[in-house]
């Protein structure tokens, strides 16, 4: 009589013994070799009484199905330990870390500093935390002014009398008079950084934002030099077939203002606020506003690259899903 039950029960028990790889081996050639336990369990069948050959038979085999599965199970469990342990195998290859690649917002603030480099600008940054004085009122925007109302601010400390009032800056405007401050003209710089809105989003707008500000001061300069410098930009960033348009509007520090639209999917996109730099700025930076005269710009970045790219909702941008920036990957 086989007694399939005891038999398992020890093929299990001296299994769970096995602590290493050399006693798998060894018990696999124990109980499922040539000439293992269980082999000649199988192979005894054809001498069993007639009756007793097919319950024997069929146990067997579900047997030895069931302790390969369990031997197979040990094997990897010990090597997933051997896996924890501090052992280094120093002839295994290393494993690259993942790269990750530059933001499409980086890749575009680079290309347009690389542009307006290539036509003789410099590049400076500035701060994002701004004093109220230098983001409003040095660029004419007092406080009840209604321009204020075109961008709703994040303060970051209302101090009321105690000391001047900061925010996150709503442009990069507030670098026009930091550099004016610095440098004599001739000037012609570009500002990159970002800025902060408490607006609502949409699919063209956010409420953190990267500008490009523009200033250029000298002798002679007109509104025909703001148009053609622009202009030219357009056309190096997107080719001489891009259809633009400047409307006119209005922002307290300059005189007369504008806006730079794109033509984009069968609309107007707007990229950039412009104008001819107010005389008043001028002649608070020491400057006779006879003599010099200048123009600036506000460009948005995040427009540039939903251009560039054919992105059509903004806020794909920061939403960080490695789906969409991994399409960026390799791109310069
Ligand atoms: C105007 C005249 C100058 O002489 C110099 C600069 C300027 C621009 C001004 N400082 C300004 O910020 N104007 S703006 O509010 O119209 O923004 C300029 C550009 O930033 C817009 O044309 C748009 O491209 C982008 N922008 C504005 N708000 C945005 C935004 N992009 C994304 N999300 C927002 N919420």
């Amino acid at each position: 009589m086989v007694d399939l039950e005891a038999l398992e029960a020890e093929a299990r028990a001296s299994l769970a013994e096995a602590g290493d790889e050399a006693s798998l081996d060894a018990w696999r050639v124990v109980w499922l070799g040539r000439r293992g336990r269980l082999t000649s369990v199988l192979r005894g069948v054809r001498d069993l009484p007639v009756e007793e050959r097919p319950r024997v038979g069929a146990g067997a085999n579900r047997l030895k199905v069931s302790l390969e599965e369990a031997v197979a199970a040990h094997r990897s469990q010990l090597l997933a330990s051997a896996a924890d342990t501090d052992a280094i195998d120093v002839t295994l290859p290393g494993r690259a870390p993942p790269l990750g690649s530059l933001h499409p917002i980086t890749l575009t603030r680079r290309m347009l500093e690389r542009t307006f480099r290539d036509m003789g600008f410099d590049v400076v940054e500035g701060p994002d935390v701004e004093l109220e004085e230098y983001n409003f009122d040095r660029l004419r925007i007092p406080a009840g002014h209604p321009a204020r109302d075109m961008w709703d601010t994040i303060w970051v400390a209302d101090d009321g009398d105690s000391g001047p009032r900061q925010l996150l800056r709503t442009h990069t405007s507030p670098m026009q008079i930091r550099y004016l401050e610095r440098r004599s003209p001739p000037i012609r710089v570009i500002v990159p950084g970002t800025c902060y809105r408490y607006e609502a989003t949409d699919a063209t707008h956010e409420w953190m934002l990267t500008q490009i500000e523009g200033l250029v001061i000298d002798r002679n300069l007109s509104m025909a030099h703001l148009k053609g410098t622009l202009e030219a930009f357009v056309r190096r960033m997107f080719g001489a077939d891009i259809e633009t348009r400047f409307r006119c509007d209005y922002f307290p520090f300059v005189e007369p203002g504008a806006e730079l639209g794109v033509r984009w999917q069968g609309d107007w996109l707007e990229i950039l606020g412009c104008g001819m730099v107010h005389p008043e700025i001028i002649e608070d930076a020491g400057l006779d506003p006879e003599l010099y005269t200048g123009f600036a710009f506000g460009m948005g970045v995040e427009r540039v690259a939903m251009l560039r790219y054919g992105v059509r909702d903004i806020r794909h941008f920061y939403r960080n899903d490695v789906r969409f920036l991994r399409q960026f990957e390799g791109r310069r």
